[in-house]
């Protein structure tokens, strides 16, 4: 028996991800929920993988999960991937210009302050070898606290960020949001109860996954806390 060419034995998407990365999560829970059948292709980031000369040569110059390659083509930035991906599978995208411009600015607020100062304040926490200095850490949570707040707000008048119905602006914001209060230290239906709702919201969703079921990699018990 001849050997079966590589691009008839994967899947059309490979997604570099990892459990912990609530970056990837937001990419790996659009192919989920979309109904893709998708092939998650681990990264050893707790072991450096990506800040290696070669990973950042061979997949992403900017040092950076999540990485999505289909059809011949290597996407980067969880909200340029999500922009290609609602394009191509025609599912959580924009309805209108409006919406367009919309969920780009939820992205864009996303990626600035809900996700990476939470990124930042639970891999302290959680997961860095050695602990973070108490004021960084305390600045951090102030952060988060301030960004969560206005989705808090948001949330009070509407189901989804943009629009009735689910979009990538809601998959976006959600990256981090399943992850155990134990590893974030956010109860979050005590502290933001509307953001609570809309999770669930998102976990209702055919084919939602839990980040630790959707994507590969080891459990690490919180090491700071
Ligand atoms: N804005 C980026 C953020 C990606 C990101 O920060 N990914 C983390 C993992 S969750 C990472 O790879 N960090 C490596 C580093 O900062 O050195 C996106 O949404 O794709």
């Amino acid at each position: 028996m001849g050997t079966i060419p590589r691009t008839i034995m994967s899947k059309e998407y490979k997604l570099h991800c990892f459990a912990q990365s609530g970056s990837a999560y937001k990419v790996a829970l659009m192919l989920a929920c979309s109904g893709v059948d998708w092939e998650p292709v681990f990264v050893d980031f707790f072991h450096g993988q990506t800040r290696g000369a070669d990973w950042r040569t061979s997949v992403n110059e900017m040092g950076e999960v999540p990485v999505l390659e289909h059809a011949g083509i290597t996407l980067t930035q969880s909200g340029v991937i999500l922009d290609y991906l609602a394009d191509h599978l025609g599912t959580f995208g924009a309805q209108s210009e409006n919406e367009r411009r919309e969920i780009l600015r939820w992205i864009l607020f996303d990626n600035h302050k809900f996700t990476s100062y939470i990124a930042s304040y639970r891999y302290f926490r959680s997961f860095a070898t050695t602990p973070q200095h108490p004021e960084v850490q305390k600045f951090l949570r102030g952060r988060v606290e301030a960004a969560y707040s206005i989705v808090e707000t948001h949330l009070a008048e509407n189901e989804y960020m943009v629009g009735k119905r689910p979009t990538i602006a809601d998959l976006s914001l959600a990256g981090y949001v399943f992850y155990p209060a134990e590893e974030t230290s956010f109860d979050l239906p005590a502290a933001y109860p509307n953001i609570a709702r809309w999770t669930q919201r998102i976990a209702n969703l055919p084919g939602w996954k839990d980040p630790y079921e959707l994507m590969p990699g080891e459990r690490i018990a919180p090491r700071n806390v």
